[in-house]
């Protein structure tokens, strides 16, 4: 048995804030797991303190689906971004332990490598098309098989997507939320000329993706698909706001462009609709939203039957720890689609240095056992807190909007 002597929350600010727990073993074995919520970090940091740690304390680090379903069933409040993502950072870190003990990388105990590597986008942004196709040529060079594009949209002064640097995107960028205008009307009208002029400049071997960010109403979303079939995107993300699953029949209605949603879910009930009646094409939720490796293997199992892929969120706020534990995940899982790949600072890398590598438009997690990320603890601590939050959007009348 590797009874848990103890666990530990590390805040770390490289750049930008992130949550880790830290779980040692009697044996001296450590785990490392990501809990890491975008603008709410702190409250993750508390509920694992205050009411997950206590309940860790002498359990044998071995039986992680007994744990999962301990913290899950046991809290008797089901479900949500907090509860779910230090659930998930609880699990990371015991399939961590599990593969150092094994000496195995994660993805050998997930059932071995199904591919050689993860294919992965990369994103290309700019403050208008010209800027935006040039960043996309940049990462064409680099190797990228998949890139998104985002560009800004004529009219409006800031958009998501498009970052003031273009390598790094952190929309997390005040300590207090700055306010942005929109117009679904002028975004519309911006979108198929980007298409456009990116296939005429990159070609038709490289998949294009495009973020929605809950932006659109379901027609809207259709009209914006018929639009841009003709330029084959590789998909459509976060079409509408997805609490009302139903609301992508519409959508599915209209367009044949590929869907892509997840990345706020939490739980598989948030997506059992969307799978069941295949109203998607790729499933967005990650290892440290989505409540683990082992919820998120769930997840995945349900949508292969229905020939639904993964394209699991890679942001910059999940950390290098959370990006290591969804690469040996896509590696192993049989429905892998494509990974999110927004690459960190070399700020952030320090802080966790990792095994994981990029060559040719492909990742591969490594062969160090267990996750094989480690977080530097000295430097970490080097680097303090910093309240930070995510911008929120109001339409161009006042009225309040997703952002
Ligand atoms: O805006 O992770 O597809 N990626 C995204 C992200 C989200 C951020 C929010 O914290 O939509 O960039
Ligand atoms: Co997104």
């Amino acid at each position: 048995m590797a009874r848990i002597v103890s666990a530990r929350v590390i805040v770390t600010c490289p750049g930008r804030n992130f949550v880790t727990l830290k779980i040692e073993t009697s044996d001296g074995v450590a785990g490392i797991g990501d809990a890491t919520l975008n603008g709410r970090e702190l409250a993750v940091a508390a509920y694992l303190r205050e009411h997950v740690i206590p309940l860790l304390i002498g359990r044998d680090a071995h039986r992680i689906e007994d744990v999962w379903n301990y913290l899950y069933k046991g809290a008797y409040w089901r479900r949500g971004p907090v509860t779910m993502s230090a659930i998930a950072a609880v699990d990371m870190a015991l399939w961590d332990i599990k593969g150092k003990i094994a000496g195995l990388p994660l993805y050998q105990l997930l059932g071995g490598a199904c591919r050689e590597g993860c294919m992965v986008y990369g994103h290309a942004n700019g403050k208008d098309i010209e800027e935006t196709i040039d960043n996309a040529l940049h990462y064409q060079e680099q190797g990228y098989k998949a890139i998104r594009l985002q560009s800004g949209v004529p009219g409006l002064a800031a958009t998501y997507g498009v970052s003031k640097d273009k390598y790094f995107y952190e929309p997390a960028d005040a300590a207090l939320p700055t306010e942005s205008l929109w117009s679904t009307e002028k975004y519309l009208r911006s979108v198929p000329p980007l298409f456009e002029k990116a296939r005429e400049a990159l070609g038709w071997d490289v998949h294009l993706l495009h973020d929605i960010h809950h932006r659109c109403t379901p027609i809207e979303a259709g009209r914006l698909g018929k639009d841009l079939e003709q330029y084959r995107p590789f998909w459509l993300e976060d079409a509408t706001p997805a609490e009302n699953q139903s609301a992508f029949r519409l959508i599915r209605q209209h367009t044949t462009a590929p869907l892509a949603v997840g990345e706020v879910f939490n739980t598989i009930w948030d997506a059992k609709q969307l799978i069941e009646e295949q109203l998607i094409d790729y499933i967005r939720m990650t290892v440290v939203h989505g409540g683990g490796i082992t919820h998120l293997r769930r997840v995945a199992s349900l949508a292969e039957i229905y020939q639904i892929r993964t394209g699991c969120h890679g942001a910059t706020d999940l950390s290098p720890i959370c990006m290591a534990a969804a690469l040996h995940f896509g590696l192993a899982v049989p429905n892998f689609g494509i990974q999110e790949y927004m690459r960190h600072t070399a700020e952030t890398d320090a802080v966790f240095p990792h095994a994981y590598s990029f060559a040719e438009g492909m990742m591969h997690p490594g062969e160090a056992p267990g996750l094989g990320v480690e977080l530097d603890e000295e430097l970490a601590a080097k680097h303090e807190y910093k309240p930070a939050y995510l911008p929120v959007a109001r339409l161009e009348d006042g009225t309040m909007f997703s952002w």
